[in-house]
């Protein structure tokens, strides 16, 4: 790590040579590799940034110039050579460096990101705001091929084009999303790979190309003009068309032409775009031949790579039981906005190719999509992650519960999510979904009760949606669906009785619950799995059997079971005492979710001290337990 150890700013990248310039970007490479290895992370994507990384850093001064990652995960490399080199093994553990760009880390991160498709709209703003201060710093926005299928994206680029900033956006075309990218952008974006090689051969072979084609195609203006288009992609360049200039595409590990491009571009007027081809996982074989798995690999051995298996997961549970619908009742869809692998949908997509739909990264287009499907008699299930969901909103709203329409949100990575962090908590979906006539909103206790609760939503109809945490879940039997048994909707259900107390527990919080009521005879617990619609009933004779309720929730207290709990209980005129556990309101940052858990005083220990100071518990426990929350 000879050249990377003199490296502690992005000046001293300024202050390299060429030739060091390589030895940065391969040190770079070792590190990332290094890094990942360790403790997990985006190693693809920032194996496949680090020429451009460097180029970018040796142009620019980042802590002032504004160069915007758009999601932020391919930016280890960045992160190395702004000053956070020391730290960088504990990136995304809990208390260590975030693992996308955050401003609060660092001035070198322009934009706190996770999201996809933001980039472009940011940097547009702050090149807006440069100009109006007459400020002479540089805006560069860097967005994937798969972050610029988002409608965000691409409106971001319209206005752009109309507006003419000076900026410089650099579209990194590995050619993949987390899976294949799809659409027609991308297809056009193939088409124009092969354009230096169009190029050539017009150059080589002008002539003999007009003496072939003019007489095919006549001399007619038209034809010529569709003979050019087809010779030349860039005339008829999308890119263009919006009003910025295109430049490419050129190979983006070739550090020398990215640097003589970079700069050439720099001083241009206007929008430009330096269209660049990457591969993902460039420099490590293994991820460059499997980018998929090793987009975001757990920790591994670097000798002897090989990504762990996540054993069965609430995703794959929902995979199975999607196939097992669609075999069922030929009218269900499932539509993913590229997470096909997140979203346990790899073995669903093959056997069921006709009936499974990746719409990039669109959450927007997903919810609307299924609309229009479920209009014509089709019942599409969205499966969307928690927190991707909220770009979505305003189509669950407008689209599909207005016309109360028959479609299913099938809900990962609801409740704190770990290392991937603030941006992508998914903690605030019962509360948006929950305000929404028309909607329900339901938990199941394990993948029995998904099954159970999709089959109920699929026959009842009407906007349902169905949410589940990351993580395990125990394997159920692999029953036909005729088999499957239905669940009254809305209906709580008490697994361990009471008298003095309840707790109000909601997917993985009543595994705490019912730790944390071991032995208490007094407290009970009850799996409150729906949401909205409330078991209503079970609710109002729980409050007038015990002394206490308490709600435990891995969401928000702002609008979750706990507000829903004390809005029925007030709006039925009955009063008991009510305690809320669940996040307060602020944002969580990356972590351990169990621990995240036992520290906003729903995990089993916190629970249990709850009902300690409730007088409900021993209070000899106390001292064992630690402090009171
Ligand atoms: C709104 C949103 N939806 C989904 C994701 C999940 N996601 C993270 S990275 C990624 C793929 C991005 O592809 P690209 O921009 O081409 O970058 P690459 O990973 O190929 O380097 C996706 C879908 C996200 N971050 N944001």
């Amino acid at each position: 790590m000879a050249i990377l150890e003199r490296v502690n700013s992005t000046e001293d990248v300024s202050a390299l040579s060429r030739d060091e310039l390589h030895g940065l970007a391969d040190e770079l490479r070792s590190e990332i590799i290094r890094v990942c290895a360790l403790g997990g992370g985006h190693l693809a994507s920032s194996l496949g940034a680090v020429e451009l990384t460097v180029a970018l850093h040796y142009l620019y001064d980042t802590g002032r110039d504004r160069v915007v990652w758009d999601v932020g995960h391919q930016t280890y490399g960045h992160k190395i050579i702004t000053g956070r080199k020391d730290r960088i093994d504990t990136i995304r553990q809990p208390g260590g460096l975030a693992g996308f760009t955050t401003s609060s880390e660092s001035p070198h991160d322009a934009l706190t990101v996770g999201h996809a498709s933001t980039s472009l709209a940011a940097a547009f703003g702050m090149a807006l705001a440069r100009d109006a201060r007459r400020d002479p710093y540089s805006v560069v926005a860097v967005i994937g091929d798969g972050s610029l299928t988002g409608g965000m994206a691409l409106a971001a680029l319209n206005q752009i084009g109309h507006v003419k900033p000076k900026m410089t956006i650099i579209l990194n075309d590995n050619e993949m999303s987390i899976s294949e990218n799809v659409g027609g952008l991308n297809t056009f974006m193939r088409t124009l790979q092969v354009k230096p090689w169009l190029h050539k051969a017009e150059e080589k072979s002008k002539r003999t190309l007009s003496q072939i084609w003019e007489p095919l195609v006549g001399f007619g203006s038209r034809s010529k003009k569709a003979l050019r288009r087809f010779l030349d992609p860039a005339s008829s360049n999308p890119f263009h068309a919006m009003g910025v200039r295109y430049v490419g595409p050129v190979d983006g590990h070739d550090l020398e032409q990215l640097l003589y491009y970079l700069e050439h571009i720099q001083n241009l007027d206007g929008p430009t775009m330096l269209h660049i081809v990457t591969k993902k996982g460039k420099g490590y074989k293994i991820a460059e031949s499997d980018p998929i798995n090793w987009h975001g690999p757990p920790k591994f051995d670097a000798l002897n790579p090989v990504v762990a298996g996540k054993g069965y997961t609430w995703s794959s549970a929902f995979g199975d039981a999607a196939a097992r619908l669609t075999e069922f009742d030929d009218r269900v869809w499932v539509i993913t906005p590229a997470m096909r692998e997140g979203s346990g949908l790899v073995e669903f997509s093959k056997r069921h190719p006709e009936r499974y739909l990746d719409v990039g990264i669109a959450e927007d287009v997903a919810v609307t999509t299924a609309a229009g499907l479920a209009l014509r008699g089709e019942k599409p299930v969205v499966a969307v992650y928690s927190t991707f969901l909220q770009r979505g909103f305003d189509q669950v709203i407008h689209d599909v519960c207005i016309e109360n329409l028959d479609v299913i949100f099938a809900i990962d990575r609801a409740g704190l999510v770990g290392g991937d962090g603030a941006t992508h908590q998914g903690v605030y979906d019962l509360a948006y979904l929950r305000a929404l006539p028309n909607m329900s909103v339901a938990m199941p206790k394990d993948a029995l009760e998904m099954r159970a609760m999709l089959k109920t939503a699929l026959r009842l109809g009407g906007p349902k949606a169905i949410r589940w945490p990351r993580g395990k879940v125990a394997l159920p039997p692999d029953d036909p669906v005729e088999g499957w048994p239905e669940l009254e909707w809305g209906s709580w259900e008490i697994i361990k009785p009471g008298v003095r107390a309840y707790i109000l527990a909601l997917g993985p919080t009543l595994a705490y619950a019912l730790e944390a009521a071991q032995g208490l005879d007094d407290v009970g617990v009850v799996n409150a799995r729906f949401v909205k619609p409330l078991d209503e009933g079970m609710l109002e004779q729980l409050a007038l059997e015990a002394e206490v309720l308490i709600t435990a929730e891995d969401h928000v207290r702002t609008g979750g079971l706990g507000t829903a709990v004390a809005e029925t209980l007030q709006d039925k005129g009955v009063s008991v005492s009510l305690v809320r556990l669940g996040i307060p309101d602020e944002h969580v940052p990356h972590g351990d979710p169990a621990e995240q858990h036992e520290r906003y005083g729903y995990g089993p220990q916190a629970i249990r001290r709850t009902l300690t100071r409730l007088g409900l518990a021993p209070v000899a426990e106390r001292s064992l337990l630690g402090a009171s929350d």
